[in-house]
């Protein structure tokens, strides 16, 4: 138990308005996830998966009207709507936390609080934050205790007087008067809250991933980039990898890209050049400070990996499938006949006869999907067999180099290197993508979609870019990360893709790592620097000889109308927008219309 009067405190305050029957402070320990394990599962939320093929392994599926994020139903409640910015929906704080605290009058009623002290980072690194995440859902629970370090040690750590980010979650189902409990409770109201001054955190209604596991997007993305903005460090939507060429010097380098655009993949690459060797150090979120030795390093703050499940299969993730081998939760997949999981893609061969995730009869010849497109693994990151040795390391791992990319059929090409911090500033600022199935809406509509961050940067997005460009002026440039752009998706005449992807990506990497150490093997170009012809390796690749040209090539046409797009999507900023994103914008329509 712990001795924090303002944790003790605010306990009480949440549970004197929620009216849980009980409340639970978790351990941590083996012994209560297994007591949960079998909670759920006699309460016919969950059933156990076959012990031989998946050990100590949950089964859930959820209401079919709680299957994603609700960007929607997400706010940012900042004392004044500017600051919120043009990105994020809005409402006056006070305002919401009335509208919000009818709604949790007595909303854990029959049910039990858990409480969940947990850590984003290593115990005790000077980059790790703690949050205490109050729940009436034991799925949210379990959960937690892969996705965080969690338990009672956070409690130590966080002592008497130590601050921690309050996260407060109710599935909005209250078992009142009888009312008898159903498999995945929610409500049809939604509301995913954060009010930045406070380092508050709201959520009700939904008992899914990023809306219900506060630790994920709501505070390691949207509070803690609030918190890095106001101390001078960055929280991103990246994934940290190592990579180690033939010659062993290793390098860490931190990606973002969009939702659902093979992070997870990208985090867990088994090269296809000999000699290569990439380890993970996390597949979604870092948290960079700077080290006394001017160099930026990164923790991933997550203890877990909390995957899209359709498309990962043996060939196109084999560290992935091997992370989700035991002691994994499994959200919207389909049920095999033998107790195990499957999803499209997971293997050649479609099984005879599933349990869909719609608890259906499926046969290879049913219309539907059998798992949902956002259906979920959550898996313990030290599973991963290329977890990197340092993946736990309080100081972080030093960065190199910085990628951003994106879903784009045409015009952006496979990679280009930025000629200085501010224009990689402007790459960042300018990432789009068509949309995919992580969020609720529209599937493969173009978005903007700024450092991959336009659903979770927790303050108005014109003064995280000048964040950006205030890192770069405060620091030693020569040590700063290079910044590339790269575009794994870009398609031919016939709608198909050029790139083969996945493991050949590490041939993308190798030029990085070659520009990193300083090769002039580029060519300059409108849009920045991309490899000279013979510098990308296309050896023994499946590809087309034009591939160079078709993967490289830059139509001015398309320039042209990429300028005018970024000028559209910049306007929406206002005065908030930092002059010299306009520059930069100004100085690459120029070198377009002189191409
Ligand atoms: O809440 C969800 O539906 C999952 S969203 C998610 C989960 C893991 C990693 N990234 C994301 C994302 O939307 O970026
Ligand atoms: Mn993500």
């Amino acid at each position: 138990m712990t001795t924090n009067k303002k944790l003790l405190l605010w306990v009480k305050e949440m549970a004197t308005m929620c009216q849980p029957d009980e409340i639970h402070w978790c351990d941590g320990s083996e012994e209560e996830y297994q007591a949960l394990s079998k909670l759920v599962i006699d309460g016919g939320a969950a059933i156990r998966l076959n012990e031989e093929l998946r050990p100590n392994s949950l089964y859930f599926v959820s209401d079919p009207n709680d299957v994603a994020r609700v960007e929607g139903r997400t706010f940012i409640c900042s004392q004044k709507e500017i600051d919120a910015g043009p990105t994020n929906n809005w409402m006056d704080p006070e305002q919401m936390k009335g509208i919000l605290r009818n709604l949790y009058n007595g909303s854990m009623k029959g049910r039990t609080m858990y409480v969940i002290p947990f850590s984003m980072g290593p115990l005790g690194s000077r980059i790790s934050q703690i949050g205490i995440e109050l729940t009436d859902s034991p799925y949210v629970v379990l959960n937690m205790k892969i996705m965080t370090r969690m338990g009672e040690e956070v409690l130590n750590v966080l002592g008497e007087n130590g601050e921690f980010v309050r996260c407060l979650h109710s599935v909005g189902y209250p078992l009142t008067e009888g009312r008898t409990d159903v498999k995945w409770p929610c409500n049809d109201t939604k509301y995913i809250v954060h009010f930045p001054e406070e380092k508050i955190i709201w959520s009700y209604g939904s008992g899914y991933g990023g809306n219900a596991l506060l630790g994920k997007k709501c505070f390691a993305l949207r509070i803690a980039s609030v918190m890095a903005k106001e101390e001078g460090w960055l929280a991103e939507h990246m994934l940290i990898l190592g990579v180690t060429p033939p010659n062993g010097e290793k390098k860490y380098i931190a990606a973002a890209f969009p939702s659902a655009c093979g992070k997870t993949n990208l985090a867990m690459l088994t090269p296809t050049l000999p000699g290569w060797k990439v380890e993970t150090v996390g597949d979604d979120i870092a948290w960079m400070k700077f080290g006394d030795d001017g160099r930026l390093y990164a923790i991933n703050p997550e203890y877990g990996f909390f995957g899209v499940a359709p498309g990962t299969a043996m060939d196109t993730n084999k560290n992935a499938m091997l992370s989700m081998k035991k002691n994994s939760i499994f959200t919207n997949v389909a049920l095999t006949d033998d107790g195990d999981v499957w999803w499209e893609g997971m293997t050649k061969e479609k099984p005879v006869h599933l349990k869909s995730w719609l608890e259906k009869d499926w046969t290879p010849e049913s219309k539907e999907n059998s798992a949902h497109p956002n259906s979920r693994f959550t898996a313990p990151a030290g599973q991963c067999p290329v977890i990197d040795k340092d993946w736990e390391n309080p100081k972080g791992v030093p960065i190199s180099a910085f990628l951003f990319g994106g879903r784009r059929a045409h015009f952006v090409p496979l990679v280009r290197e930025a000629f200085d911090w501010e224009h990689g500033v402007f790459m960042g600022a300018t990432v789009s993508s068509e949309t995919t199935a992580a969020a609720v809406g529209a599937v493969g509509q173009l978005r903007f979609d700024p450092f991959a961050m336009l659903p979770f940067c927790g303050y108005n997005m014109g003064d995280y870019f000048s964040h950006w460009f205030k890192i770069g002026n405060n620091a030693d440039r020569t040590k700063l990360p290079k910044i590339f752009h790269v575009n794994w998706f870009r398609k031919d005449e016939n709608g198909k893709f050029i790139w083969p992807g996945f493991g050949e990506n590490i041939r993308v990497i190798e030029w990085i790592i070659n520009r990193v150490e300083g090769k002039n093997n580029f060519r300059e170009t409108c849009i920045g620097r991309i490899p000279s012809e013979d510098s990308l390796d296309f050896n023994g690749l499946n590809i087309q000889k034009d591939s160079y040209e078709k993967l490289f090539h830059l139509d001015k046409q398309e320039g042209i109308q990429e300028i005018s797009s970024i000028r559209e999507f910049f306007q929406i900023f206002g005065e908030r927008l930092p002059q010299r994103l306009g520059e930069e914008l100004d100085k690459m329509e120029k070198r377009i219309l002189s191409m």
